[in-house]
């Protein structure tokens, strides 16, 4: 690796461990934190997989010591998804002191990287608001790299490779940070199947060839498309399970630090500058009214989304946030008992339908009478 120097034992790299369920992100987030534990380099690690039951790697922040998912589920009758989201919601508005947790951090200790293990869904961060507040939050103030962490050996179908690639591309296009595609499993298939239909797009097109489904010529049009976003790729193959391509990867995230600084930034740097002007043009009296608008929000980071962040309407403010290492509030494991949930709705609707037609039936015998 190349010598980070001054600046970079000050400023850590954010690296944002993102994936399908199963890939690998909490395996390789443990490996590489032994790793770097084993190099003398400390980093700082957060899990924010509120569902996770054993995180298997030291955390500095774990979502699971501030929003206990299973309460969330119970008291707004959520199912194990709804509630995930929820939890994760709660979370990002609180994310302004998680980043204060990372200042003090950085100012105590060098730190050259902080690291985010994701929840297994993958789309509970993508596509949710709490995802693009810490990545907006996080991007806003430390380079900030997405690391997607891909299934080598789920994807070794052509048209199962080109969809968790379009999948990767679609994250690149929403966030529009740096990006490391990370093939793992290694241990168990070769990366070098995806490396050659990336590099070769004729090898590509040979492989979907034997493609007879309907979807093959979807897939060979959509295949010249992403020939694109492949040739700026960073892509590194990866075992969590034995370390190999460890030191690779880590060039890779410093290739993509770089291009956090030569790019992401100096445009984020111009939108920010844009919109001052904007506000400062403006006439005095509308400045006068945004400034009380945005009076509170200023002093955060993750002000931008905050009121996207979808929480059910009777919440009470931290009702659901506990201290870390308030062990004694340990949540009973109990689970959720879906057939239960189901029983009871059916109860109810069966109640309320006998009612209805007590009712409609004693109307109809009052109008007999009348009558
Ligand atoms: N052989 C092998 N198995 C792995 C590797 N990385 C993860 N796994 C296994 O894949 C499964 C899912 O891993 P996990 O880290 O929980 O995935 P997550 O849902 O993305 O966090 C577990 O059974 C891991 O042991 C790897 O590099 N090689
Ligand atoms: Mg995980």
């Amino acid at each position: 690796m190349k010598d980070s120097g001054a600046e970079k034992k000050t400023t850590p790299t954010c690296v944002v461990v993102l994936g399908m369920a199963g890939s690998g992100k909490t395996t390789f987030v443990q490996r590489l934190t032994a790793d770097l534990h084993q190099r003398n380099k400390q980093p700082y690690v957060v899990n924010l997989d509120p569902a996770c039951r054993e995180v298997p790697y030291p955390a500095n922040i774990d979502i699971r010591d501030t929003v206990n998912y299973k309460e969330v589920m119970k008291q707004y009758e959520l199912g194990p998804n709804g509630g995930i989201v929820t939890s994760l919601n709660l979370f990002a508005t609180k994310f302004d002191q998680v980043l204060q947790l990372i200042d003090k951090r950085v100012e105590e200790k060098s730190t050259e990287y902080v690291i985010f293990d994701t929840p297994g869904q993958i789309e509970v961060f993508t596509w949710s608001a709490s995802g693009n507040i810490i990545t907006e939050a996080l991007a806003a103030k430390y380079p900030t790299v997405i690391v997607y962490v891909m299934d080598t050996v789920r994807s070794t179908k052509p048209v199962t490779f080109m969809s968790n690639m379009l999948y990767a591309c679609s994250i690149l296009y929403k966030c529009k940070l740096p990006f490391v595609v990370t093939m793992n499993k290694i241990d168990i298939v070769s990366n070098s199947y995806a490396v050659e239909w990336m590099k070769d797009f004729e090898t590509f097109q040979d492989a979907l060839s034997g493609e007879t489904s309907y979807v093959a010529n979807l897939a060979q049009s959509m295949s010249l498309a992403l020939d694109e976003f492949y040739n700026t790729l960073n892509c590194v193959g990866v075992s969590a399970m034995t370390g190999e391509g460890l030191p690779e990867f880590l060039e890779s995230v410093n290739t993509a630090r770089i291009q956090y600084e030569q790019e992401y930034k100096p445009e984020y740097e111009r939108l920010l500058r844009e919109k001052q002007e904007a506000a400062l043009g403006g006439s005095a009296a509308a400045a006068s009214k945004k400034a009380e608008d945005t009076k509170e929000k200023e002093n955060s980071l993750c002000f931008s989304k905050r009121e996207e962040v979808e929480l059910p309407k009777n919440i009470a403010d931290d009702i659901y946030l506990r201290h870390p290492g308030d062990d004694e509030e340990e949540f009973e494991e109990e689970e959720y008992d879906n057939e239960k949930e189901e029983e009871s709705r059916e109860t109810d609707s069966f109640n309320s339908y006998i009612q209805n037609r007590q009712n409609k039936i004693l109307t109809q015998v009052e109008n007999a009478k009348k009558s």
